[in-house]
Formats: structure tokens, sequence, C-alpha cells
């Protein structure tokens, strides 16, 4: 009897699953299963509407983009990078922005519907802890293909039928150490990218991931400051792009000389149109000014409150970077209800 019940139990399950066919799917999924590509490397995973992924954020947001509503041409703009965990080889963008339709989307965010929006997704909604880097964390959300990744995101439709949201499974429990690699890994002899469509080597295996790329020197120190890019190479030729991101450190130190390592977050931004193939770069959110690694470590030495740029005195150069930046503020982190 107890079965009989059990098999009804599901039937009914079942029927009201299959009647409310106006809710989207949802699936469970590893980051490698949602960055699957076929052998052009565009994105094959369509197996439910919605996604939900877990890993450790790499990044704070307002350190790649701006999220200052109603800058330039996209407007403000708010991305983080989760990365999978132990067999879970990849990572997946999640990003937002404010004028969906200037890039063939729908629909745009007025300024105050921008920070409400990136206050609710900065946020863990149990707790009101505001995620950082090193945080465990669930996403879910819609997804699109773009530039040779599958992006989580509102699939370029303003409003709130296609949010996402974010979940704290574990805060603090530290970013993944970055992952050592060389530019032969990444690049052939004749400097083209090294393409697997399987993703178990070379330059799609690490899209994602945090990487750190060793013994480089930078060709156009020239082109160094926030949001710029530098081209690095190493001692065989082989060359690759480093994004820098939009913290202070870009404007506060000179860029590193000599031989170096980076570490940054390994990233795709392949036309979009394609060829999927190409495009790939690391992005460095901040430096720290060390002279030897092109990355912010995030542990401060000195111990001196008001020791804005960390050179371990507090003096007039502290109190200019203050008072440049001074009533500035992040949207998305305050004024939030
Ligand atoms: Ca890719
Ligand atoms: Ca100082």
């Amino acid at each position: 009897m107890r079965k009989m019940i059990w098999i009804f139990a599901i039937v009914c399950t079942v029927i009201s699953i299959s009647l409310a066919d106006d809710e989207p799917t949802v699936g469970i999924v590893s980051h490698r299963e949602l960055q699957a590509i076929d052998s052009n490397g565009k994105g094959t995973y369509e197996a439910t509407d919605k996604v939900v992924v877990e890993g450790i954020v790499l990044n704070a947001p307002e350190m790649i983009l701006n999220p200052t509503p109603g800058l330039g041409f996209m407007g403000g703009q708010w991305q983080i990078y989760i990365q999978g965990e132990g067999e879970d080889h990849a990572g997946t963008a999640v990003w937002y922005g404010q004028y969906y339709n200037r890039v063939g989307g729908s629909g745009e965010y007025t300024n105050q519907e921008l920070i409400e929006e990136m206050c609710r997704i900065n946020t863990d909604p149990d707790t009101g802890y505001i995620f950082n880097p090193g945080d465990r964390v669930r996403v879910t959300g819609w997804y699109k293909f773009y530039g040779g990744k599958m992006n989580i995101n509102e699939k370029h439709v303003a409003g709130s039928q296609y949010d996402f949201s974010i979940e704290l499974i574990k805060p603090a429990v530290g970013l993944p150490t970055p992952e050592s690699i060389t530019l032969e890994g990444l690049k052939h002899a004749d400097n083209s990218f090294i393409y697997d469509p399987n993703r178990l080597y070379g330059c799609e295996y690490y899209q994602g991931c945090l990487v750190r790329i060793e013994g480089v020197k930078i060709d156009d120190p020239q082109s160094w400051g926030p949001d710029q890019t530098l081209t690095v190479s190493d001692s065989s030729g082989r060359n690759f792009q480093v994004k820098l991101g939009i913290g202070r450190g870009f404007l506060r130190y000179s860029a590193p000389t000599g031989w170096i390592d980076v570490i940054g977050i390994f990233d795709q931004e392949a036309p979009g149109s394609g060829p999927y193939n190409i495009g790939y770069r690391v992005w460095v959110p901040n430096y720290d000014g060390n002279g030897l690694v092109l990355t912010d470590r995030g542990y401060q030495r000195g111990n001196l409150p008001g020791d804005i740029n960390g050179d371990y005195s507090v003096d007039l150069l502290d109190l200019a970077e203050l008072s440049e930046n001074w009533l500035r503020s992040v949207p998305g982190l305050i004024d939030c209800l």
C-alpha cells in the first residue's frame, strides 16, 4: 500500500512539473559541463534553461569593471568569476550590465534600478554578508554564450524575470592556489594559441581559473594603467595579453620591470561572432607594488592607518590620494536597503 502511495505521489509530481511548462528548467551543473564547447569553440550546454553552479569567488567586481551608473557605452557593469573545486577544473563569469539595448539585448536599467540590483547581487540574501574573493558561493541563473565563454547573466534582458541569484555556502575559505603555467603551455612555437575543444589542456583548460604565468617580461610598460592591456613575453618569443583591472594599484605604482610572474584570472574575450579559439588573456584585478609578481596579494605590511599607498609612512602622498577620492563611493555597496 505504501508503495502505491509513493507511485501515486510520483505520478502527481511528474504531471504537475509537465503542466507548469512556463517555469524554466533548472540543472545543477559543474563548470566543466557549463563551459563545454564544440570543435569550433562554441558553447554546447542547453540541457536546461537555468543552471546552478558552485565555486569560489575570484575577484571583487568593482576591481575589474566600473559599477558607476550611466558610465560609458555599457553603463555600470558588474562581473565576478567563480572557479570550480576538486575535479571541476573550470570557471564561469557572472555578468550584469545597465544598457542591454545597446548590445543587441532588450531594455535598460535606470541608475537607481542598477544600484538596487547590484546591492542585491553583492550580498548574501540570508545573512546580509557582502561577498568577497575567496568565498564559496552558489549561483543560480540564466546563461548566454559570448566570445568563447558561457556566461551566467540576464540574457541581456532588463527586468526581474531573468535575475540571477547568489547565495553564500561558506565565507572566507580562501582563493584557489593559482595554477603555475608557462607560455609554452598556452602557445605553440609559432605563437598561436594551444586549443583543445575537449578542454583538457592549453588555453581552454585554464579558462575561468586563477593562474600564475611564470617567467615573463612586460613588452610595453608605456601601456601601463587601469583598464589597459599589456603584452608579456617569455624568452622563447611567445607572448600573451594581460588585461589590467581598475584597481588603484595600477595608478599608485609603476609597472614591474625585469622577469616577473603574473597572477590573474584566465579569461577569453573572442570576437562576438567568432572564431572562438582565440582571444585568450589573463585579467589582473589589482597590483600591490611588490615588484616581482603582477598581483595584489591582499596582505599589507606596516600597520599604519592612513598609509593609503602602502609605502610604510603616512604623509602628503597619502593625503593627496585621499583628497583625490574625497566623497567618492562604490555603487552597489552603499545606500543598500
Ligand atoms: Ca572558451
Ligand atoms: Ca604612505
